[in-house]
């Protein structure tokens, strides 16, 4: 008689490997830092793994800024790192304010930020 286990190990392999929707949103952002050259016009760009998911919109001199996009990832993976860059834009280059980057879990989490230059974004995702 044949054995099965190849074949069984084989299923066990392909169902760590399964794909889950991510979902982020609720995205927000307080006391950006502000300066005397330009307001502060906060936007996010959303990277998960190597798929950029894209950007909000610009948030005209806000420091306090809010986003109601959401972004869905229908191939992402437990452990993949979710990265959010948050910049201000401007008329010649847009400033870095600083990066979020967290290896994603199964399940609904909400986090805090801190921001290099200064400020905090806040976020929630879901993968499942
Ligand atoms: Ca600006």
């Amino acid at each position: 008689m044949e054995s099965n286990v190849p074949l069984l190990l084989l299923v066990i392999c392909s169902l760590n490997m399964v794909e889950a929707q991510l979902k982020l949103y609720n995205m927000r952002a307080s006391k950006l830092p502000t300066n005397i050259f330009s307001t502060t016009d906060g936007y996010v760009k959303v990277i998960c793994g190597s798929a950029v998911l894209g950007k909000t919109a610009v948030r005209n001199n806000d420091p306090n800024p809010w986003w109601e996009e959401e972004f869905t990832y229908f191939q992402a993976q437990e452990n993949d790192v979710l990265k959010l860059e948050v910049y201000d834009s401007d008329i010649l280059f847009d400033d870095l304010l600083g990066v979020c980057q967290r290896q994603i879990k199964v399940g609904t989490y909400t986090h805090d930020c801190y921001l290099d230059k200064g400020g905090t974004l806040h976020y929630t995702y879901t993968l499942g």
